[in-house]
């Protein structure tokens, strides 16, 4: 049973898992199918093996992204400036979506975590607000 989603701009994204038994899984994402957008980006998060790292806190004025745990768990904290929550992200197949305006954190890496995130455009500095009053005073305008 997964936990429902309570932020805005937010859902889950669940993508197609073949599993072949002893040969493996494999997972597939196509865009505007899966993810509702067309990607121009994608990256990926290794080496996480400070268990008290902490990255994103921050927010994207358009970006939208979806993100995954491909290897191990790690905990998404979501807040759209009005609710926030955390997820525990340990399916290999089950994304969550960073829509606009949603400030994002990733933190209590397992050993081994891989995050992969897709994204709807390319990178731009200025789409970020990395300071959290900030972002508070833009979501509640
Ligand atoms: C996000 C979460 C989920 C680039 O030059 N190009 C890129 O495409 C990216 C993603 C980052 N960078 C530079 C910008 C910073 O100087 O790499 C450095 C580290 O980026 P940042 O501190 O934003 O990394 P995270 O892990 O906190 O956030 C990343 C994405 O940047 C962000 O968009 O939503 O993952």
């Amino acid at each position: 049973m997964r936990e429902p989603l309570i932020v805005k701009n937010s859902g889950y994204v669940e993508l197609k898992l073949i599993r072949d038994n002893r040969d493996g899984n494999l997972v597939i994402l196509e865009a505007l199918r899966d993810v509702p957008f067309e990607l121009k980006r994608l990256y990926y998060i290794t080496n996480l093996e400070n268990s008290v790292s902490i990255r994103g806190q921050h927010a994207h004025k358009q970006l939208e992204q979806v993100i995954f745990c491909i290897q191990g768990s790690f905990t998404l904290g979501l807040d759209d400036g009005q609710n926030h929550q955390k997820i525990l992200m340990n399916k290999v197949n089950v994304g969550i979506k960073l829509g606009k305006m949603l400030w994002h954190t990733m933190e209590d890496f397992s050993n081994g975590c891989v995050l992969l995130v897709v994204a709807s455009d390319y990178y731009s500095e200025e789409d970020y607000i990395r300071n959290y009053d900030d972002f508070i005073q833009l979501a509640h305008q």
